[in-house]
Formats: structure tokens, sequence, C-alpha cells
């Protein structure tokens, strides 16, 4: 170790909604930086992923699925995927086997050949694809972008990570670390909290509701021992606060005593966690709102 010389690679993943970004992310750090759930449009803000393996610094950038920039927040989360892209070594651009290439694809394809990215393809959850509609899938994608590897992965199962990494690593730059070897990501403490308890909410609630909602920290102090916060749930309309927060106050109790019990663990100490719903009309249009989630 000693000896040799450090080296730093800088990556972006992309890829439209759902298809296994932040959940592959997850996976090639060895423990969770990034919320994931079934449900599309999961990733809102840029969260920033630091794996020190040997002499070798991965700096992963998980962005948000490429959509429609329908409002102040839609804008933000195409700018952070093309300043991603614009800022990286390289790209990971993931799809999910057995697809169509969709518009949002051929959306992110132009960023890539816009900024002249160098670029792997990544075909996620082949553990649930067969093997004919992998390859399927590889032949049609490839016909789009000159990619400089194919890795068939999955998120899930570990399938293809190794293979990822020393691709990745083979490019890697010699330079001195940018981040301590123990530095493991960007997102505060305080934000962190606020997206578990979005992915919780994603998990519980239906499909409308999670999408409307913004999680923004209160109060957040922290000891060795706990931490002890309350946070604000933004959503835009009284019916959905109704559906939040439940008969009798269960639904947001369900959701609040999931994420504590996950921060528990993740931090190591005890958390007591408040909970209060606002109604805020538009908010994904607020800019007052949108500055405190860090957009
Ligand atoms: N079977 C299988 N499921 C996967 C795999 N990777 C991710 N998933 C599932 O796919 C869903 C979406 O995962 P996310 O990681 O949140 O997807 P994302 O691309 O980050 O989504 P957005 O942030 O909304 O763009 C979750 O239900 C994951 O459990 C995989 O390799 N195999
Ligand atoms: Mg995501």
């Amino acid at each position: 170790m000693e000896n040799k010389e450090t080296k730093t690679i800088f990556i972006t993943i992309c890829g439209r909604p759902n298809v296994g970004k932040s959940t592959l992310l997850n996976a090639l750090m060895g423990r969770k930086v990034s919320i994931v759930s079934p449900k599309a449009q999961t990733t809102r803000l840029r969260v920033t992923g630091v794996l020190t393996k040997d002499n070798c610094q991965y700096v992963f950038l998980d962005t948000p699925g490429l959509n429609k920039a329908d409002s102040s927040l839609g804008q933000a989360m195409v700018q952070s995927v093309s300043d991603g892209i614009e800022n990286a070594d390289i790209t990971l651009f993931v799809i999910q086997a057995g697809d169509k290439v969709l518009k949002t694809e051929k959306r992110i394809l132009n960023m890539l050949k816009t900024n002249r990215m160098r670029a792997f393809l990544i075909v996620n959850k082949c553990d649930v694809v067969p093997k004919s509609e992998i390859l399927e899938t590889i032949s049609l994608f490839s016909q789009l972008y000159d990619f400089e590897e194919v890795i068939p992965v999955s998120a899930v199962t570990g399938l293809g990570l190794d293979d990822l990494l020393s691709e990745l690593e083979r490019r890697a730059q010699e330079s001195v670390f940018y981040f301590e070897p123990s530095y493991v990501s960007d997102m505060p403490d305080a934000y962190y909290v606020c997206e578990v308890l979005r992915e919780k909410m994603l998990y519980n609630l239906g499909q409308e509701v999670p999408h409307t909602v913004a999680v923004v920290p209160e109060s957040f102090q922290q000891d060795s021992k706990s931490i002890k916060c309350s946070m604000i749930i933004y959503c835009t309309r009284e019916s959905h606060k109704g559906i939040i927060i439940g008969k009798g106050g269960e639904m947001l109790k369900k959701i609040a005593t999931q994420a504590r019990l996950e921060l528990e663990k993740h931090f190591g100490k005890k958390v007591y966690l408040e909970c209060f719903v606002k109604i805020k009309n538009d908010w994904q249009n607020s800019s007052s709102v949108l500055t405190q989630l860090g957009m």
C-alpha cells in the first residue's frame, strides 16, 4: 500500500427512472447511501458515494432518473443529470434488461454525445430476465452509442459488480485522494434522515402522494449517544395530508417508526424523530423549499 500510487476516478450513474441506479450505487459501496424504492422518481438530489479500495478512490454520483422537467423541481433534477455527466470521467448508462429504448433514454444518449462522454452500458436486473432477452437488449442499445464496455449486472445479487469495479479501476488516473479513505457520502445527516423518511413514504403510500411530498429538517441535534430531530413533511393538498397521517395517526406512526428503526441501525445511536405534516401548495415551484432541499 505505501509504495503504490493512489488513483481516482469520477463516475456518474444515469439512466431513466427505476432502472436501479441507486440500488447499484449502494451495492458497489457495500452500504446504503442513496434511498431506493419500487416507484419511479425516487432520487431527487444528487448523491455522492465515495468508495476507497486499496489505492483506488471511486467517486460515484447517483442522479435522478431523467424525466420531464415540468416544474422547478423537475428542471433541477434534469440539470443535475447533465451537470453530473459533464463533470465525470466516465458515465455508467444504466438500463434494465429486457427493455426497449425509451425517449428519455435517447435524451440521455444525446447528452452523452454532446459531451463526447466515455460511457459504459450497464444492463441491470439480469437476475430476473432470461439470457436471450439480455442479449437482445444489449444489441439494441449498443447500436445507439459507442460504449467502452457493456457489462450485465444485478445490483441485487451482485452479479458483474467486481467486473465493473475492475474496469473502472483500469481507467482511474493517478492522483492524490480527494477524500479521506473513511469518507463515504456528502449527504449531511439531517438530509439523510429526510431521505429515509421519504423512502418509507414511497413504500407505504399509493402512487400519487409520495411524489408530491417534500421532507425538510426543522431541527436536528446530535451527540455521541442520540439524534433528536423534527422534520416537516410538505404536501400539496388537504386530502394528501389526511392520507399521510392516516386514521388516528396510524400511517404517519408506521412511516416514522420504520424510518427510526433503520436510522438507529445506520447511525448506531438512539433516534428521536418527530414529524409534522404541512400543506404548501405548489412547493415544487417554491424556491424557498427547493433551497431547503439543497437544490
Ligand atoms: N430484481 C432486481 N431488482 C432490482 C435490481 N436493481 C434494482 N432493483 C429494484 O428496482 C427498483 C428501483 O430501484 P432504484 O434503485 O430505486 O432505481 P433508480 O434507478 O435509482 O430509480 P429513480 O431514483 O427513481 O430514478 C427497486 O424496487 C429495486 O429493488 C436488480 O438488479 N434486480
Ligand atoms: Mg434512484
